[in-house]
């Protein structure tokens, strides 16, 4: 098939979902094209049967707000005419649904022989808070109705859908994947420990985009616990709003030389492979990919009991669940399972096993293959 991949290329779990599901079909042989205003950020140099095309958006005095919804929805048409496309798959629904469902009336009016349909893979915000802002719900909602098909990352995140925007479309859940070959254990990334402490100290993590969402001022308070009782260090991978109040919060605590800002990362699985237990204390999440990747490397997630985390970790086995704000009960299981490392080692096994047997790329991959199919031959 040859499909066209919209997505948010420089931040966030929806942008990464997209990019990895865009290099595992080009390896299963289809022909790949992301429209996009930038390179997504996990897309690195060339690969067969990928190909990137850039949306100019030309910015006018009069244009306060550049219409990039606009210049996307020509460029998907243009993309799509030029290359032969047989479908869009746009990922995360404001706005580019809306581009995607113009560039198919694009396509139908200018008397082309073919159709452009296009699904749409709600991930999280765009539905639960994005999407429910009255400027954008009426919107978000037709985007939904009138794409050719639609899927969620999560049970959650459907059933959510359905009930707040009363959507009447079958909205198929398809989960977020992992690459399991890339992401697990490798004993030679997992010696780089030495990089970021001492051999008696523990390794935890965290990785996000840094939004209040991700309540990254819990992640200092449980690690500030954990510290307290076992010598660790603390790994903050990403950047985003929340960055400088979480290192104040480090300094105030006198914990600061401790807690290591590591920035947006490319090799995301070879820093998770040196950690123990990665913490996602947030506020929502609609699945959690994070956590994910980090199972997979064997590292045993700490999070919250929201939206579709259960649905990935199974609390006592393979990580463990609090409440939202309850950084006393994360830190307490933190600190719990570092001190015993044969539970440790347990739990992270058994993680990696929760990971592979569910969540492999060569598990979800063939769904999305199939939800193609369908929405083809339906619109055939
Ligand atoms: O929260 C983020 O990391 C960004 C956001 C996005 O859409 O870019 O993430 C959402 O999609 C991810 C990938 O499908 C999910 O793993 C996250 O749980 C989800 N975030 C929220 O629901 C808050």
């Amino acid at each position: 098939m040859k499909i066209g991949i919209t997505c948010y290329p420089t931040y966030g779990g929806s942008g990464v979902v997209a990019t990895e599901l865009g290099l595992e079909l080009a390896q299963r042989g289809h022909e790949i094209h992301f429209i996009s205003y930038s390179q997504p950020i996990r897309l690195t140099g060339p690969q067969p049967n990928i190909h990137y095309h850039e949306v100019e958006v030309s910015r006018y005095p009069l244009f306060d707000y550049p219409p990039y919804d606009l210049a996307l929805a020509t460029r998907m048409a243009e993309v799509a005419e030029l290359y032969d496309l047989d479908l869009l798959h746009v990922h995360y629904a404001i706005p580019h649904s809306v581009s995607a469902m113009l560039a198919r009336q694009m396509l139908a009016a200018s008397g082309s022989h073919r159709k452009l349909p296009f699904v749409t893979t709600l991930h999280g915000t765009d539905i639960t808070l994005v999407g429910l802002d009255r400027s954008y719900l009426p919107i978000t909602r037709f985007s939904i109705e009138q794409s050719d098909g639609v899927s969620a990352i999560s049970n959650y995140l459907r059933d959510r859908t359905v009930k707040e925007f009363d959507i009447k479309n079958h909205i198929q859940v398809i989960y977020n994947f992992v690459n399991c070959e890339l992401y697990r254990r490798d004993p030679e990334w997992a010696k780089r420990r030495s990089d970021y402490g001492s051999s008696n100290e523990k390794i935890l993590v965290h990785l996000s985009n840094f939004r209040p969402v991700k309540r990254l001022t819990d992640v200092v308070e449980i690690f500030d616990r954990v510290h307290k009782k076992i010598p660790s260090k603390l790994l903050l991978i990403g950047d985003g709003p929340d960055r400088s109040r979480a290192e104040w919060l480090a300094v105030q605590k006198g914990i600061h030389e401790h807690v290591l800002f590591l920035g947006k990362q490319d090799r995301v699985h070879e820093k998770l492979a040196v950690a123990d237990i990665m913490l996602l204390p947030s506020e929502l999440e609609s699945f959690g990919l994070a956590a994910l990747e980090a199972m997979a490397c064997e590292v045993t997630p700490i999070a919250t009991r929201v939206g579709g985390i259960p649905e990935v970790i199974e609390h006592g086995k393979s990580g463990y669940l609090a409440d939202v704000g309850d950084v006393d009960t994360m830190a307490n299981y933190a600190i719990e399972l570092l001190s015993d490392d044969k539970r440790l080692a347990q739990m992270g096994k058994q993680a990696r096993f929760e990971a592979e047997s569910r969540f492999c790329s060569s598990e979800i991959i063939p769904q999305y293959e199939q939800f193609y199919r369908r929405v083809l031959e339906r619109s055939s």
